[in-house]
């Protein structure tokens, strides 16, 4: 049986002697891969898709890693993962312990950048071109950004700076027309006839060609981004140049791959695992929250004139397609550009309206200083509505949405809901709507849990389920169900306990933290980081510093308190509850802190000794 044309590749190096036919067929086993991989563990399709000729055409004009390719947002570099010696591992693909869905610097030297935030690639770039310069390296440094994430400012800043300096990096614009929808702006519209045209059928001197050179950067292109031969005679002239340069590539996302090249929505771009070969979305028996927001958003809207809906090139991912559909009007995609959205509401409250932003946490981390100064500064009716929250799983630490309570916390006047159930979702999202200030909702990915109409609280009061006199815990999110099936084994060995859904990480009920302080031991609970997150500002309401040496046992008298949250450091890719678990954010897990808790209490033994996930702050 003769191998593969990619089984014989075992790193770049042996990409280099095959005629164009057998790259041909290197193309077609790295698509047939790509699908087979991304079919059984879910991951980015249509990106990668687009990509496989480009990413070959890279590795053959270029010696890396000596030579560096940065890839933006890193969604689109499986082709790239299969042709630096990492193909026997592919199919491990996002799996716990198996290879990271984005380049990662631990697997690879091939692999530079692992943050999957978009439209960072040419500042890495920038600042790589810049060291080597001074060092006298002789590598050279390539950029591959898409139409999608040039819509982010800092590829302009990126850009604006390489021209300006006359730095040698050569950005690769990847232009498929899309981010997940079509891309939202003007430049990848007058880019759009060369793309109509197609690769030579145009010459450089559009609208578009123009802007990159007042900004001191070359303009190649259009190449098309599916022919090897024409990508490397293109890349090659511009990395000859020794200039700066942009070399403008027309791919198809999703392409080869029909039910991805077809789908309007989104070309694939990200997929849950579905029946090898053909594709089927995922069958949903029960609403995820993002779909409990989607419904209740639109009824607000019905209700309001005056809300509006932003997303930073989200619409489907964040739930606002049905909005945006009943209201095309009041809808805004910005592009990939949160701290523009975040602003843009800023301007649309002081305007009168009610802007919602739809957002991932962990892409809002990005507009912070905006949410802190542009919407926090002015007290502006903001509604942040933050979808998965918490540990997200395979998408690895870029990707976790763990810092939005800490964060969010930290601006005066935000009030900051954490909804336990698809209804306190709905009521939270009213409560916030008729605010007059800014406010934030954050919710994690999955099903909503469902909760009987009783099991609902009100307005900014915290909802005590249980009530007992030993430990206390208080919980968040998604967190309160783990907390109350902790209870359930607390009082199976006798420990009586009470348990509080917070609702609002902040402001904290008062209620709430003087029935905490009545108990013996208090342990909190929440899908964020443990320091300066929900928990420890009950530590902070109880009267007692964070920051007491030996730290627990107050001169008041008031109960020592478990702090249980995602521990500092980054936390890798992995199936979600499993990573909770281990981080002892699960039933188990608090009902253990609890239990090593009391003993602590009763032995008078302190708390110095306690395992990370339930150390006390
Ligand atoms: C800061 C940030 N916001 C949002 C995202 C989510 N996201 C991942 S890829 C993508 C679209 C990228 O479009 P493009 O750069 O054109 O790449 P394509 O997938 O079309 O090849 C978005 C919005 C992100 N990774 N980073």
């Amino acid at each position: 049986m003769t191998m593969s044309a990619l089984d014989a590749i075992r790193s770049p190096a042996d990409l280099r002697d095959l005629d164009h036919h057998r790259l041909d067929e290197l193309a077609a086993d790295i698509r047939r891969v790509l699908i087979e991989v991304v079919a059984a563990n879910g991951g980015h399709l249509g990106s990668n898709l687009g990509a496989v000729e480009l990413t070959i055409a890279l590795h053959r004009v270029l010696d890396s890693p000596t030579d560096a390719i940065v890839w933006d947002t890193g969604h689109q570099a499986y082709a790239h993962k299969l042709l630096t010696g990492r193909r026997a591992r592919f199919p491990t693909l996002r799996r716990p312990h198996g290879l990271s869905g984005y380049p990662n610097r631990a697997e690879s030297p091939h692999d530079w950048v692992e943050n999957s935030h978009a439209s960072t690639a040419l500042s890495y770039a920038y600042g790589l071109a810049a060291a080597r310069r001074q060092a006298g390296h002789a590598g050279r440094v390539v950029a591959v950004v898409g139409d999608g994430a040039l819509t982010g400012g800092m590829a302009y800043e990126g850009l604006s700076n390489i021209g300006w300096r006359g730095l040698p990096v050569v950005v690769v614009l990847n232009d498929n027309g899309r981010s997940y929808a079509p891309t939202v702006s003007k430049l990848t519209e007058s880019l759009s006839p060369l793309r109509v045209a197609g690769a030579g059928g145009a010459s450089g001197d559009g609208a578009g060609p123009a802007f990159f050179e007042a900004l001191g950067v070359d303009y190649r292109g259009p190449v098309d981004g599916h022919d090897i031969a024409a990508l490397e005679s293109g890349l090659g002239d511009a990395l000859a140049s020794g200039r700066p340069a942009v070399v403008h590539v027309l791919t198809r996302k999703g392409r080869g791959f029909a039910a991805a090249e077809d789908d309007d929505d989104k070309c694939l771009h990200d997929v849950a695992p579905f029946p090898a070969r053909r594709y089927a979305p995922p069958v949903r028996t029960h609403p995820r929250y993002t779909d409990v927001f989607s419904d209740a958003l639109v009824r607000a809207a019905a209700r309001d004139p005056r809300i509006v809906a932003i997303t930073a090139a989200m619409p489907s991912s964040t739930g606002l397609r049905p909005f945006a559909e009943a209201y095309p009007d009041r809808f805004f995609d910005v592009g990939i550009a949160e701290q523009h959205a975040v602003t843009a509401a800023a301007g649309m409250a002081m305007g009168g309206l009610r802007p919602v932003v739809a957002i991932y946490s962990s892409f809002l981390t990005r507009a912070l200083d905006q949410v802190n100064l542009d919407v926090g500064l002015h007290q502006l009716p903001v509604v942040l509505c933050v979808d998965r929250a918490g540990i997200t799983g395979p998408d690895g630490p870029s990707h976790h949405g763990v810092l939005d309570l800490a964060l969010l916390g930290r601006v005066p006047g935000m009030t900051v809901f954490a909804p336990s159930s698809g209804a306190e979702l709905e009521a939270m999202l009213v409560e916030a709507l008729a605010t007059n200030g800014p406010c934030a909702l954050r919710w994690p990915s999955g099903t909503a849990r469902e909760v009987p109409a009783a099991g609902v609280g009100g307005g900014r009061r915290a909802r005590r389920l249980r009530a007992g006199r030993d430990v206390c815990i208080v919980a968040a999110g998604p967190l309160v169900e783990a907390a109350d099936e902790a209870a359930g084994m607390l009082e199976g060995v006798g420990v009586s306990t009470t348990v509080w859904d917070m609702r609002l990480a902040k402001p904290l009920d008062d209620d709430l933290v003087v029935d905490a302080g009545r108990h013996r031991l208090v342990v909190t609970v929440e899908d964020g980081v443990r320091e300066g997150g929900a928990g420890a500002r009950l530590v902070d309401a109880l009267g007692r510093s964070a920051l007491v040496p030996g730290g627990l046992h107050g001169p008041d008298g008031t109960p020592p308190v478990i702090v249980l949250g995602v521990p500092d450091a980054y936390v890798t890719h992995g199936d979600p509850a499993t990573i909770r678990s281990e981080l002892g954010l699960d039933g188990i897990g608090i009902a253990a802190a609890a239990r090593d808790g009391l003993r602590r209490v009763d032995d008078g033994a302190g708390f110095g000794g306690l395992a990370s996930a339930s150390a006390m702050l």
